[in-house]
């Protein structure tokens, strides 16, 4: 009986590790309403899945590392590719711990905005479009507080989806949609400056393949890592100072 709860004891020390450690990221994909199933085609961080990819999710704070492009190991493709038309609706499910609506999707003091971009597959000089950013939407009622931010308000409270639209006539061929939440809540210090502090970039990559006869080019965005500068407005942000 003793090394039975010494062993449960172990277990659980190892599952706080876990909970510790890990971040969200992308768990699955819908497209039009349609779940394409857990990992499908998702370049995920995979703290939870099979080595060599098994690294932890923390974030990335480095602004010239390649893991702000698609997270750690995101280089590595994955078996899936998802099929999506122009104009589709993709809906990303971001969770924590597990895919379901129990799970607290992030941290509440993770505060910032919640970013999507697109690009062709694999990656050229700024070949990232932005579609979508949502940020601080509601200020506080009181001074010193945060508001309501995409992250921390609007994702966790709707049990991690977030809505990603397809451009319209796209071409077709690979894509990589590069989902993105910026936590903000140790920003007001530049991670250049002082490491311990600093943006956390979650970004995460999903690989679809766009069909159909459209002919839309995307033009000329931003590069992966490039994109973000230490020090700029909104890399560091305090976020209970709203001035
Ligand atoms: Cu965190």
């Amino acid at each position: 009986m003793k090394s039975q709860s010494l062993l449960a004891a172990a277990i659980a020390a190892l599952a706080n590790v876990k909970l510790v450690s890990a971040h969200t990221f992308i768990w699955g994909v819908w497209v039009n309403g349609v779940d394409q199933g857990t990992n499908v085609g998702i370049r995920s961080p995979a703290y939870n899945g099979a080595p060599p990819r098994g690294y932890n999710n923390s974030p990335v704070k480095n602004l010239t590392s390649i893991d702000l492009r698609c997270n750690v190991l995101g280089e590595n493709p994955n078996p899936h590719t998802i099929k999506v038309k122009p104009g589709d609706n993709l809906t990303f499910d971001w969770h924590h711990n597990n895919r379901t609506k129990a799970d607290d999707v992030i941290d509440f003091s993770h505060h910032g905005p919640i970013l999507a971009y697109i690009s062709p597959d694999p990656p050229t000089e700024n070949s990232f479009v932005k579609i979508f950013e949502k940020g601080l939407y509601e200020l506080p009622e009181k001074e010193f507080a945060p508001g309501k931010w995409a992250i921390s308000t609007e994702l966790k409270s709707g049990f991690g989806i977030m809505n990603v639209r397809v451009p319209a006539g796209l071409k077709a061929g690979p894509y990589l949609i590069r989902g993105e939440l910026i936590a903000l809540h140790e920003a007001d210090a530049s991670f250049e400056i002082n490491p311990r502090r600093g943006a956390q970039f979650y970004p995460n990559c999903v690989q679809i393949e766009v069909e159909g006869d459209g002919t839309v080019e995307l033009p000329s965005g931003v590069s992966f890592p490039g994109a973000y500068k230490y020090g700029a407005p909104g890399i560091v942000h305090n976020v209970c100072f709203h001035v």
